[in-house]
């Protein structure tokens, strides 16, 4: 019995939570008298609410629990971490083995012109660096003029100033003034919504070479990196045509650009390769990283170096000023190290590439034949669920997010976590789920497909 969890009922929690609590991405008073839902204990692929109603995590938390909930050997490494040494830092010449073994296990997971990280604590805090270090590079190679970043719309990289900048999404920057400068945003791979006439093939190349057209525009001189993640997230799971990523490499690499795969969601498995980008071919400069590392269980992130970037911060750099408190933090390293350990030990994502990501795709894509369904789109274990309103011209419905949310709501009420992205179903569950259990995900999916269905009075 958790200590917390204890002597305190449903309608106390809700109570507390709404008169102390400000939640993320949330609309205060909207939450305020709804009321949250209380989640109170996982095991496995299964979330328990304070009702005691099970629910199936279609979603891995958030896009996260990897390995599943409920893995004691990631409790015990914290557990033991803790007592020998729960906090020291990276500062100041000093190290700890946590930090230390898990940037040899990271290099030895990573593509092998990667053999150095840089700790944080988020993938925000993780592309902020990102963003610190590519600018140091140029700096540091004569070419300081390589300022400007250039992102993808609808791209999320996360929620502090930087990260949110580097990110696409239009709601965010409404608050706050953002971008901030020297940040730029290009068209995202998104055949469905933007392709037109053209097929995936063609405008894979099309959306390539917008990136393109704007660093001409901009002057190459004036680009310091490409940031995108191999498959956008949170945007929508947006796979791109086969044709995009090998373009966007040969535009990078024609006009010297960094390229930055963001793996906060790709890594660690997702799509049946260790990281999105070997599951593209790509090479990347710099990978930030988080979630998956630790499958959520502790907070920590970290940025996979190349050698091109490392190289020049540590032969000409000095002293690289950034950091934070918890980089490279003692207990979140163990845990991660677990968390990989046993990854390796059960060969959890080759059973992705070759066995329950298939299975998964192929259940999914059964789903096609529903009247609410427009495309299905996924690798591994990342998939969405396109709804729209005509399949034939792929016109979606108006206004763009009310399907999407009934849907939503309609998986919560049946004991199924998917998250909508307007009208993009998506689904990311943990890695070790099993065929029975992605079955219980399909069947749920088609039920809350239906009720949508009947809802929006569609046949
Ligand atoms: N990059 C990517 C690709 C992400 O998906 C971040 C960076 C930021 O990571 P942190 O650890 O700072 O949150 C993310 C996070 C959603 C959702 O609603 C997605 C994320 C975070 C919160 C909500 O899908 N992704």
């Amino acid at each position: 019995m958790s200590t917390v969890t204890d002597n305190r009922g449903t309608a106390e929690w809700r109570e507390l939570d709404r008169k102390h609590h400000l939640h993320p991405f949330t609309d205060f008073a909207g939450l305020a008298s709804e009321g949250s839902r209380i989640i109170v204990r996982a095991e496995g692929v299964h979330l328990w609410d304070s009702d005691g109603e099970r629910m199936i995590d279609g979603m891995a938390g958030l896009w996260c629990v990897n390995i599943g909930y409920g893995r004691r050997e990631l409790a015990d490494a914290a557990y033991h971490q803790m007592l020998e040494l729960p906090f020291y830092n990276n500062f100041f010449k000093t190290t700890h083995p946590p930090a230390v073994a898990l940037a040899e296990t990271l290099s030895e997971v990573t593509p092998p012109h990667m053999s150095r990280v840089f700790f944080t604590g988020s993938g925000s805090e993780s592309n902020d660096t990102v963003l610190r270090m590519v600018r140091r590079y140029w700096d540091l190679v004569g070419e300081p003029t390589r300022r400007i970043v250039i992102s993808r719309e609808n791209a999320y990289h996360g929620s502090t100033i930087g990260s949110a900048s580097l990110g696409g999404m239009k709601p965010m920057h409404d608050q706050g003034h953002l971008p901030i400068p020297d940040i730029t945003h290009v068209m995202q791979p998104y055949w469905f919504r933007l392709g037109g006439d053209r097929s995936p093939a063609e405008f894979g190349l099309h959306a390539a070479r917008a990136l393109e057209e704007r660093i001409l525009e901009l002057g190459p001189e004036n680009v310091a990196a490409f940031v995108a993640e191999p498959i956008q997230g949170a945007g929508g799971v947006i796979v791109p045509p086969d044709t995009y990523w090998p373009e966007v490499a040969r535009i990078c690499e024609r006009h010297g650009i960094l390229l930055v795969a963001d793996e906060v969601i790709c890594g660690f498995g997702r799509t049946g390769k260790w990281f999105g980008s070997d599951y593209y071919g790509l090479r990347p400069d710099l990978m930030p990283m988080a979630k998956g590392i630790t499958s959520g269980y502790l907070p920590l992130g970290a940025v996979m170096v190349g050698d091109r970037v490392a190289d020049v911060l540590t032969s000409r750099g000095g002293e690289f000023a950034h950091g934070f408190t918890y980089s490279g933090h003692p207990t979140c390293c163990a845990v991660a190290l677990a968390n990989i350990r046993i990854m390796r030990a059960e060969g959890i994502v080759e059973r992705v590439e070759t066995d329950i990501g298939p299975y998964f795709q192929a259940a999914l894509r059964e789903l096609a034949d529903h009247p609410l369904v427009g495309e299905v789109r996924g690798v591994g274990l990342i998939g969405a669920l396109q709804l729209c309103k005509d399949k034939s011209t792929r016109e979606l419905f108006q206004p763009e997010g009310q399907v999407g949310t009934t849907c939503r709501d309609h998986c919560f009420s049946n004991g199924l976590i998917m998250r909508a992205t307007l009208d993009s179903m998506l689904l990311s569950p943990p890695l070790v789920i099993t065929r029975s259990e992605v079955d219980e995900i399909m069947e749920k999916a088609r039920l809350c497909l239906d009720l949508t269905a009947r809802d929006h009075g569609i046949a």
